[in-house]
């Protein structure tokens, strides 16, 4: 690693950062470990607004963390109102562009008044604290105002991404029971419409308890309408007409709910076939992505924060919602594709808005550099200060690019690490302090204490590859797995007793640096995006034709990992081509288009165990060299795995 470059702060950033030089992250890391209660508790008081003051800081009875108990605090009116009643008021909370050039900016007032009007029409409707909705929407400024109006009366919120299909959407609504969804016609995607309310109605088929769903008209389209069901948002809203109802209706209030109330439950993928829906409950959730966005996005009162990520994924949650509104800043949201109309959109916005911070996934960024520099370099990227990247490792190539072509040299950029189960940024250099290696994520922050350990929960010693584990706890951690404590304790708690189980191999240098290799377990990472093996295995199975399946990721130029299918079928006469065409479209209707196989191995029998399982490693070794190598002492017949290794990727 000694050859490797590596990147000091420049003078100019480290002059206008936060925290400055390595002395002063030492001190706060070394004052959160020494007494993480008096640490968060001094920041929760200064950093968040409170109803009613928390009477304790944390209460840990592993795995179960409350933190602030005793506090009356509400997520709405620490994003919202509370800077619409500062000199925030005429600042931008969200700077938005559609897809096809629209354009709207919302300030903090507008924005409170705009939460409030829908958070009205929910209560209106009969829904209280404690129901549950889901959000199935494009990227538009109202799935954040959707979202914002639940937290407001303590209707826990999950957001389903517009990409998952009517199925995934169903599996989802029945495991929340929630009772209404907020939707809208489409959204636009590639110049095309992503038709939201068909899918709802069709995932509506099988959830009789939905009572409500309420459409926002973005598209125009026609759409069903199923009469007592569905309301039209607009029609809601035309009810506040006149002084009196408009002023009654803009200042409902905030709930005063308890520091643990749960704020959402956005699902993800494990290990199994069921993805998991993962709680996040408000103070302690509100306290850690806010403080992120000023030890790690640096965030200053100035800034234009561009987090690329859909709402519907846990970076759009934390760092499009939450964090940056907590922490009173301006946010850009794009609702569309970055290829569209041309590969010059995401340089065209940061111009148009003098973006300051720009957040994004390496596979967006490979997908970039493939169509050269041109692009970015057609645009005023000036404005620019600070880059992040999220979701997967970062390849060096990939972060020389970033930092040359679009920071200009100038810009450091963060390499964030943390999961949907973290709730915000865990391991990521403070801009203004650390060095940065390409490809790491560098050091924890204020109040992590990570490690790598064996399969006994030793710790392997620097350089060399072990489990990552979190030893604390931390304020935003998940609390449970929705309706399933026994899996949250399994999954996350049992491996290493008493820390937290990331399912993430890592390496830590000589430095201290942590560098995240992958996941251990059978969850792939598709464009930043967690998909389980089992999930597509399950989907697959499903098809009336096949047998068996098994998934595996396959290493790709540009996604990171690809979906690879390998499918047994049931007697029968089937076309290969055909039939392989016909389950990558299978799956993308089960599941979503974005979990659709790149390719589809037809095959006789898949390589087994002696007692049964998979042999998954095989199956991506296979895919990776087109051979075998390894123990395969185990393996029930060795044929399969000859016979495998001789297809070749275009089969
Ligand atoms: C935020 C998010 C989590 C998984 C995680 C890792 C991988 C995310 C990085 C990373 C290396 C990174 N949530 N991952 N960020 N690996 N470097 N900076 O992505 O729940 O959807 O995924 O993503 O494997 O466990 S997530």
């Amino acid at each position: 690693m000694s050859d490797l470059k590596i990147y000091p702060p420049s003078a100019e950033f480290v002059a206008r950062a936060n925290v400055k030089g390595m002395d002063a992250y030492r001190e706060l890391y070394d004052r959160a470990r020494q007494d993480p209660p008096k640490f968060w508790s001094e920041l929760a008081s200064q950093e968040l607004a409170w109803f009613r003051p928390f009477a304790q800081t944390l209460e840990w009875d592993p795995p179960n963390a409350k933190w602030f108990t005793g506090g009356k605090i509400n997520a709405c009116y620490n994003c919202v109102d509370r800077h619409a009643a500062s000199e925030r008021k005429t600042k931008p909370a969200i700077i938005w562009e559609g897809e096809p050039g629209d354009q709207r900016i919302i300030t903090y007032e507008e924005l409170q008044r705009l939460v409030s009007r829908f958070a009205t029409i929910l209560r209106q409707l009969g829904y209280k604290t404690g129901d549950r909705a889901v959000i199935y929407m494009p990227m538009i400024p109202e799935a954040v105002i959707a979202m914002l109006a639940c937290a407001r009366l303590g209707i826990p919120h999950s957001v389903v991404f517009g990409g998952f299909s009517a199925e995934a959407l169903k599996a989802r609504i029945q495991d929340l029971d929630a009772w209404v969804v907020i939707t809208a016609d489409g959204g636009w995607r590639r110049g095309k419409e992503v038709r939201l309310k068909d899918a709802v109605d069709e995932a509506l088929l099988e959830c009789p308890d939905v009572r409500n769903v309420i459409v926002y008209r973005r598209t125009g389209s026609a759409i069903p309408r199923k009469e007592g069901r569905d309301l039209w948002w607009h029609e809601q809203d035309e009810q506040f007409s006149g002084a009196q109802l408009v002023q009654m209706a803009e200042t409902c209030p905030a709930e005063e709910l308890d520091s643990e109330h749960p704020l959402f439950v956005l699902y993800t993928s494990g290990t199994t076939g069921k993805p998991k829906g993962i709680l996040h409950t408000t103070a302690g959730y509100l306290l850690q992505t806010s403080m992120t966005m000023k030890w790690v996005f640096d965030l200053q009162e100035d800034d234009v924060f561009w987090c690329t990520a859909d709402v519907g994924w846990v970076t759009g949650h934390s760092y499009v919602v939450y964090g940056p509104l907590t922490a009173g800043a301006s946010v850009v949201m794009y609702e569309g594709a970055p290829d569209y109309p041309a590969f010059d959109r995401f340089w065209q916005i940061v111009e148009k808005y003098k973006v300051t911070v720009f957040y994004t996934s390496p596979t967006a960024i490979r997908a970039l550099i493939r169509q050269g520099d041109k692009w970015p370099e057609a645009h005023d990227l000036s404005s620019l200060r600070l880059l992040g990247s999220v979701g997967e490792p970062i390849n060096p190539a990939a972060w020389e690019w970033f930092h040359r072509v679009i920071g200009k040299g100038r810009c450091p950029i963060a390499d964030t690490w943390w999961q949907t189960e973290t709730g915000a940024i865990m391991i990521a250099p403070m801009p203004g302090v650390v060095p940065l290696k390409p490809g790491s994520a560098t050091l924890p922050l204020p109040g992590i204490i990570p490690d790598i350990v064996d399969t006994r929960g030793v710790p392997v010693g620097d350089n060399r590859e072990g489990f990552l584990i979190i030893r604390e706890p931390w304020p935003s951690m998940v609390r449970t797995i929705w309706g399933d404590p026994k899996r949250f304790e399994e999954q996350y708690w049992s491996r290493v007793p008493g820390a937290y189980f990331t399912g993430d191999a890592a390496r830590r240098d000589e430095n201290g640096y942590i560098w995240v290799l992958g996941r251990v377990d059978d969850v792939m990472n598709v464009s930043g995006h967690r998909l389980s093996t089992m999930e597509i295995e399950s989907a697959l199975v499903h098809h009336p034709a096949v047998a068996e399946a098994a998934v595996v990721g396959k290493p790709h130029e540009i996604t990171g990992q690809a979906v690879c299918a390998f499918v047994t079928l049931k007697k029968g006469d089937w076309d290969h081509t055909a039939l392989g065409k016909e389950l990558r479209q299978w799956v993308a209707h089960e599941i979503g288009p974005f979990a659709r196989p790149e390719e589809i191995r037809f095959t006789d029998a898949l390589p087994k165990t002696r007692s049964g399982k998979i042999m998954r490693r095989l199956l991506r070794e296979i895919i990776a060299s087109n051979g075998v190598t390894g123990d395969v002492t185990t393996l029930e017949d060795l044929t399969v795995v000859t016979a495998l290794a001789s297809q070749h990727d275009d089969d």
